[in-house]
């Protein structure tokens, strides 16, 4: 599999364990953040395949699950999801939002290794494999991804969907630089480091992952994309018609957030 680096200016000195301190000691090696709204129907096909995938791995881990919102059955699905080997946990947090969502998963983490990843199965599971690849190799930040080189579509997205990814990405290009796709729902981090990056973070919506793209390049993290062949899933939570007003207002609510974190000379 080929990557795509993002080379830094000033990486930190020492590699990831450098970054940041523990804040509790690791029960697992690798926790994963699933971000779930009304995934009733969803959610239990991605749950079969990371439980089935994550024990062929050489380390421990979790799964944990975060609603803030669904007025279906997700909750029951994780409630009797049973699994004999890695746990999967459903937890709540008040704001709304898949920022919101993802912040405190986070925040509930204690392992060495991190990741989040969305509840349709568009980025295929096995990449986890990668990403441990290249965090082990040092990177801080590991961002699966559809528009770097090697990367493919087995299922396309809609031509109206393709359009409003386009003007997303340019609108986002000043706060990102180089980092070719943002918004592929499945990145994964050095524990401590990630810890820390999201504590900073404010966004709640959609848009947070150029809050924490932003915010790592800000940090000098070690950044790596990974291609993904990404397959497009109907059932998407985001309308691209109901909520591009929302989707520019949160682009704005990062340039301020940012701004109000530079450091003063
Ligand atoms: N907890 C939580 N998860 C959300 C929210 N909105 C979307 N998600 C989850 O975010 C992931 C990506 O959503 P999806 O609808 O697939 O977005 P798309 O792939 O960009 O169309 C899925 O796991 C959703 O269930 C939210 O408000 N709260
Ligand atoms: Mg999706």
């Amino acid at each position: 599999m080929t990557t795509q680096q993002i080379l830094l200016d000033r990486p930190p000195a020492g590699g990831a364990s450098a970054t940041a301190g523990e804040d509790a000691p690791a029960v697992v090696d690798l926790e994963i953040v699933v971000p779930v709204l009304n995934e009733e129907h969803r959610l239990p096909a991605t749950l079969d395949e990371l439980v089935a995938y994550l024990p062929t791995l050489p380390l421990s881990s979790h799964v944990i699950v975060v609603d803030n919102g669904s007025v279906d059955a997700t909750d029951e699905v994780v409630d009797r999801f049973a699994s004999d080997g890695v746990p999967v946990d459903v937890v709540g947090c008040r704001t709304p939002g898949k920022g919101a969502a993802v912040r405190a998963g986070m925040a509930r983490t204690t392992a060495r290794w991190v990741g989040y990843c969305d509840a349709d199965l568009s980025t295929p599971i096995p990449t986890i494999a990668e990403a441990l690849h290249q965090l082990d190799r040092g990177f801080h930040v590991v961002m699966a991804s559809r528009r770097c080189t090697g990367a493919s579509y087995l299922v396309d997205q809609p031509a109206r969907r393709r359009a409003a990814s386009r003007l997303f990405h340019v609108a986002t290009r000043p706060l990102v630089g180089r980092v070719a796709d943002t918004q592929c729902g499945f990145k994964f981090f050095h524990g401590p480091t990630a810890r820390e990056l999201f504590r900073a973070c404010e966004l709640n919506g959609f848009t947070f992952d150029v809050e924490v793209v932003a915010r790592a390049q800000r940090a000098g993290l070690r950044m790596i994309e990974v291609p993904v062949a990404w397959t497009h899933c109907e059932g998407s939570t985001l309308g691209i018609a109901r909520e591009s007003v929302r989707v520019a207002r949160e682009v704005v609510d990062v340039h301020r957030a940012l701004r109000q974190a530079r450091p003063r000379p």
